[in-house]
């Protein structure tokens, strides 16, 4: 073909060329050796709640007392993988994830709690786990305390009893000195706001307490925060130099959206309660937020009580807690609309002393969890929000995910939810957050706390009618691998 043609024929042909080959979509590429994980905890996956030499926990006199948990389920097996942590570890390795957050199961390597009781074989049980991963290529994070206390510190009044921070200082010391050679990333707290908000305040997780939502949630948070300082002050000391590795925590955050243009104020404030109760003392200035302290001090005042309810750090307590995380581990899912709200005076509680009120936009798509709206640019907002109230520090996203009712294989839903929330981080990114890491949750459907098995949040499915709990992946499992190969996706 002559070549002056050519040029003519190619402006015949691009309109078509354009259909064929739609707009290039631009690739939202994530920095280099970024994490791509997902997450479990030791109560929601393990089961083998007796076996050798565990003791029991207040999430296993919870779920037998009977009552609590929808179907009356429990953990007792669970997904099983006390005896099927090799077989998870080939799902995550054909994924090809970076790292797998898992937490530690406090009774089963001190069945009353103490140091007096240690069970080697429990133990031995986590070092099995950490061979296997690293074995592997897959760098463990372990979480020291999700949620499962052993009983017996429970009865002596769990976080309430400041007596706690030792204990909880000699389990850690344990766990550093038998895995920390191969343990590189530690978190010493999963989501203290549900610990000392759902567990000691609203009563729907274990002890399931009810009956004093305006003091002990306040009390709870003070001796955790306090125990995770003197954690991290422990590692950093002791074991710190030898291991090299990190130690954080893991806040829960929502976003909170003004509902209207000049309600900033009333959603600033519940983002004080929700993260900056927690946030405020480790990153900021060793003390809680000035919204809380003048918020809980007005209302206990008018209440007749003689000091604010919200206890008081000493300023040596202040310099000991500010500044005790390497890196801030971030658990994210959903959004509100926040108002003010003004609560009648006489309501003790930790949610009336925030005089606010929250609700949705009907337009969010809901998932089977009715607590979780999917909407992904809160992800963004959150993680712009860490940036500028914590001093742009490390964020490592250590939760996100969505559930559904049934468990289905064809996941499309959950597909759509982690990347459009995946996109948003990438924009928080470009905007100057520095997120080392994003960790689904979870890498099975799970034992969902107070809703047993009835919401599912797997990129695996697990058969929990049959004894061997097999295990099968769903489409976002196939989705995450093709993400992590490319280390990005494409824009939709
Ligand atoms: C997290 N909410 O908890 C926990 O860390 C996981 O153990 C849990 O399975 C997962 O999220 C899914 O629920 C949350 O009501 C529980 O807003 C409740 C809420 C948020 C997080």
């Amino acid at each position: 073909m002559p070549s002056a043609r050519l040029p003519l024929l190619l402006a015949l042909l691009l309109p078509f060329a354009s259909t064929c080959f739609p707009k290039q979509r631009r690739f939202q590429k994530f920095p280099e050796n970024f994490l791509w994980g997902t997450a479990t905890a030791s109560y929601q996956v393990e089961g083998a709640w007796n076996a050798d030499g565990k003791g029991v926990n207040v999430w296993d006199t919870f779920t037998h007392e009977g009552g609590h948990v929808v179907n009356n389920e429990t953990g007792d097996v669970a997904c099983d993988s006390y005896h099927k942590y090799k077989e998870d570890v080939q799902l995550m390795k054909s994924i090809g994830l970076s790292h797998y957050r898992f937490s530690i199961s406090w009774s089963r390597i001190l069945p009353d709690g103490t140091a007096a009781s240690y069970n080697e074989k429990g133990m031995q049980y986590y070092r099995d786990l950490v061979d296997e991963l690293t074995g592997n290529n897959i760098i463990p994070l372990a979480t020291l305390y999700h949620w499962d206390l052993p009983q017996p510190l429970q009865d002596a009044g769990g976080w309430l009893n400041e007596s706690i921070i030792s204990y909880f200082e000699d389990y850690a010391r344990i766990c550093f000195q038998e895995l920390g050679s191969k343990v590189k990333l530690w978190l010493t707290h999963n989501e203290p706001f549900e610990t000392c908000w759902s567990a000691y305040g609203l009563g729907e997780d274990a002890p399931g307490y009810s009956d004093h939502p305006g003091t002990y949630p306040y009390q709870c948070a003070h001796n955790l925060i306090k125990s995770h300082a003197t954690v991290w002050h422990l590692y950093n000391i002791r074991y710190r130099p030898s291991h090299h590795g990190k130690v954080g925590i893991t806040l829960n955050v929502e976003w909170k959206e003004p509902k209207y243009a000049n309600q900033t104020a009333a959603a600033d404030r519940s983002l004080d309660f929700m993260l900056g109760w927690f946030a405020n003392p480790i990153y900021v200035n060793g003390n809680y937020p000035q919204s809380m302290i003048d918020q809980v001090a007005m209302k206990s005042a008018a209440q007749g009580f003689k000091e604010s309810r919200l206890p008081t750090f000493t300023s040596d307590e202040m310099n000991y807690i500010r500044g005790t995380s390497d890196f801030f581990g971030v658990n994210h899912y959903t959004t509100r609309l926040v108002e003010h709200h003004q609560n009648s005076p006489e309501l003790v509680s930790f949610v009336a002393d925030q005089d606010t009120l929250e609700t949705f936009d009907p337009t969010w798509p809901r998932a089977a969890s009715l607590w979780l709206y999917e909407v992904p640019w809160g992800m963004r907002k959150v993680l712009n929000y860490i940036r500028v109230t914590y001093g742009n520090p490390d964020i490592l996203v250590t939760e996100n995910g969505v559930s559904d009712h049934s468990g289905s294989l064809n996941d499309q839903f959950r597909i759509q939810y982690h990347s459009s929330y995946i996109a948003n981080m990438h924009q928080a990114i470009q905007d100057g957050c520095k997120v080392i890491g994003y960790t689904a949750w979870s890498l099975l459907d799970n034992f969902e706390w107070a809703l047993g098995y009835s919401e599912k949040f797997g990129i695996h499915q697990v058969n929990f009618m049959d004894p061997a709990r097999p295990r099968k992946a769903k489409m976002s499992a196939g989705w995450f691998r093709e993400l992590i190969k490319n280390n990005g996706q494409a824009e939709s």
